[in-house]
């Protein structure tokens, strides 16, 4: 790997959990000194960095997109405590040296766990900062022997019909696949997460593990995973099946392609509080560093 990728913004240079958790309040308390100074108080001398403040862990947790448990944001937050995921068990199979199945344990075995604060961008345009606890996603292939064929890695969400109430309606097929190309997952933004906040990952953002892709729409970002599949061919996708005139297998972060029905130009923050509720939506979602990966395509083509 060419470099370890450094987070900007960690908790040491903002603010303990307790006081995010409280945020709101703290906000509302000082409000009457100005919402200038309630945020330079709060935040410290993190200035540039501001516009990296993770959402309160309530935003992060009651406002999802797991369709096993319904199409609503709120259903995953109702429904999601349903979910088994212990034991969890993950298949590793197609082109690789070391197939089989995995615990989470021996799949993240010996490997670094970061945190990572990442800006979260949905194909809906809504945003939000995520604190992600997880590994690099790159480790894990490596230790996993990808064979020189391999181009794509395909992974699948577990499908637990009795207790997954999207599942038993059919809301979309299941499971829910999602790929990367061989290069994109080997860059060391791509991680999988197996917390956030410091704690395990809560059922409702994909526990007990799941993809962080930054610089794609959040539907490439798949939850629970129970299978990663190395394969030669390009992998089918979940919203690309369901609609691929709406949803590129690439997915990267493009306010200069719309949506046939939305424009992606700006981004609606949840949970922005005090401060504007719409900003102006980047190119890979900010992380410019991915650009390499697609200097030779037409991203309107392969949107
Ligand atoms: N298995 C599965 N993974 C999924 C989804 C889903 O419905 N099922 N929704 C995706 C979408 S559209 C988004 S925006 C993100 C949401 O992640 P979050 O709820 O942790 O914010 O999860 C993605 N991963
Ligand atoms: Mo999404």
């Amino acid at each position: 790997m060419a470099y370890r990728w450094k987070n900007d913004l960690t908790h040491a240079d903002v603010t303990p959990k307790a006081a995010w958790l409280n945020r709101r309040q703290i906000m509302a308390g000082a409000a009457g000194l100005g919402a200038g100074f309630g945020a330079a108080s709060i935040a410290g001398s993190a200035s540039a960095q501001d516009a990296l403040e993770p959402n309160p862990l309530e935003d992060i947790t009651s406002y999802n997109n797991f369709y096993e448990f319904g199409t609503g944001k709120e259903d995953p937050m109702r429904y999601a405590d349903q979910m088994e995921i212990s034991p969890w068990s993950i298949t590793v199979d197609g082109l690789c040296d070391n197939p089989g199945e995995y615990s989470l344990g021996e799949l993240t075995e010996g490997l670094t766990t970061e945190e990572r604060i990442y800006r979260f961008r949905c194909v809906e345009a809504w945003s939000m900062v995520v604190p992600w606890n997880g590994i690099e996603l790159g480790d894990v292939l490596a230790k996993l022997g990808p064979k020189p064929e391999a181009k794509f890695v395909a992974f699948e969400t577990t499908v637990q019909p009795e207790n997954m109430p999207g599942v038993r309606r059919n809301v979309i097929p299941f499971p829910y696949v999602e790929g990367l190309r061989m290069d994109e997952a080997m860059h060391p933004l791509a991680m999988l997460a197996t917390g956030l906040y410091g704690e395990p990952m809560p059922k409702q953002n994909g526990a007990p593990i799941r993809l962080v892709v930054p610089w794609k729409y959040g539907f490439k970002s798949i939850k629970s995973i129970v299978r990663i599949s190395f394969v030669e061919e390009q992998p089918p996708a979940t919203w690309n099946i369901i609609n691929p005139n709406e949803y590129g297998f690439y997915s990267n972060v493009n306010p200069l392609h719309s949506h046939p029905r939305w424009s992606q130009e700006s981004e609606r923050v949840i949970g922005g509080g005090l401060f504007s509720s719409r900003q102006p939506t980047l190119m890979f979602n900010g992380y410019s560093e991915v650009a390499p990966l697609y200097e030779d395509m037409d991203l309107d083509v392969y949107f």
